[in-house]
């Protein structure tokens, strides 16, 4: 090999080592720079004679040709490379899922009082709302509960400022519905004419100070109340039934009045449901207390309790949720914990 073709090829091995654009520049220096090997044998042209500047310099001429060629080889290589790095370091995974916003749903349990209003809302029944704060009156009183009825102590009731407490059930709600209504028919009501029916049902956040699996200070609860001039216990045991299978989308599901005791009703029943298929099947669950409306609360509401009978019943949504969905402990439902309550959407 002569001494211009090993030049050519020691250029070409320098810039295959340079791994960047200033490395590859430095090394381009050393043969085509100002005092670069191919600078300095072109210089050396000037002592030959004219014919041997001719050819001398034609072949230094090749081998300059034969390097520039080799840079700009190993310049558009590091630049390819270069763009290779960048298109990978900035790649996006288009299968990647979306960043959408993600939907809020809502709580179980107010899934089941969705439930609730809609099925009751179907036989005609409004549904009541009202304060949680109570007076004793709405509270108790109202209700035929005695003075001395231990659902009325400190231990029992959260009592707040001013006589006030947090309401133990949605029955205030109830009462407070029947007397407006009946005072927006009293008139009609004295002339001797009669009154539409009440019908009315009433969920939401009751408290009692009670604390453990399967009680919590603050619990749901779903009243009904269902009164007129010709309401019989017969009208409570159709609507209920009829509530239970749509409610549990069980057809074949049976109920049970048990006789039970509440100062607001007289008489008094616990009702209880049994599946007759799914996990649950064959044992009886109860799930309501209800009654016939004592009559010292039809009065407190306005009423003639020689004329008017009614029916009232009481469930707690929490409950019927468990069952529903089988779960198990009733402070999931308060603990806000997304991945159990992810599980209802
Ligand atoms: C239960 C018991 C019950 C009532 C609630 C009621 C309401 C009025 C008048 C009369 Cl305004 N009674 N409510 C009646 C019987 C039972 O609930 O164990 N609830 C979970």
């Amino acid at each position: 090999m002569n001494e211009l073709d090993s030049l050519v090829a020691s250029a070409q091995a320098l810039f295959a080592q340079s791994a960047t654009p200033a490395d590859l520049e430095n090394a381009k220096a050393q043969f085509l720079g100002k005092s670069g090997r191919i600078t300095e044998l072109m210089k050396g042209l000037s002592t030959l004679s004219v014919e041997e500047k001719k050819s001398r310099g034609a072949v230094i001429n090749q081998a300059k040709q034969a390097i520039e060629a080799a840079l700009n080889q190993r310049r558009q290589a590091l630049a390819d490379a270069e763009l290779q790095a960048q298109l990978k370091a900035e790649a996006l995974d288009v299968t990647l899922p979306g960043r959408a916003d993600a939907a809020g749903g809502l709580h179980p349990v107010s899934l089941t009082l969705e439930r609730i209003e809609g099925i009751f809302g179907s036989m005609g029944f409004e549904v009541a709302d009202g304060p949680e704060i109570e007076t004793d009156w709405f509270n108790f009183t109202a209700l035929n509960t005695p003075e001395d009825h231990p659902a009325r102590s400190m231990h029992d009731t959260f009592y707040v400022e001013g006589g006030h407490l947090l309401r133990t059930h949605t029955s205030p709600m109830q009462i407070r519905h029947a007397v407006q209504h009946v005072k927006r028919y009293r008139q009609q009501l004295d002339a001797g004419q009669g009154m539409p029916e009440i019908r009315v049902i009433a969920p939401g956040r009751t408290y009692r100070v009670d604390s453990d699996a399967t009680h919590s200070p603050m619990f749901h609860q779903c009243e009904g109340l269902w009164i007129g001039e010709n309401v019989s216990f017969k009208d409570l045991k159709v609507v209920f039934t009829d509530f239970c299978r749509t409610f549990f989308e069980s057809a074949d599901l049976v109920l049970r009045f048990r006789p039970s005791f509440f100062p607001f009703t007289e008489p008094s029943a616990e009702i209880d449901i049994q599946f007759a298929t799914g996990p649950l099947a064959g044992r009886w669950l109860e799930v309501a207390g209800s009654g016939q409306v004592h009559p010292n609360v039809v009065r407190n509401m306005g009423l003639d309790p020689e004329r008017f009978i009614g029916f009232a019943f009481g469930m707690g949504p929490d409950r019927l949720t468990m069952l529903r969905y089988g779960v198990n402990d009733l402070r999931l439902f308060f603990d806000g914990d997304v991945r159990f309550l992810r599980q209802f959407q």
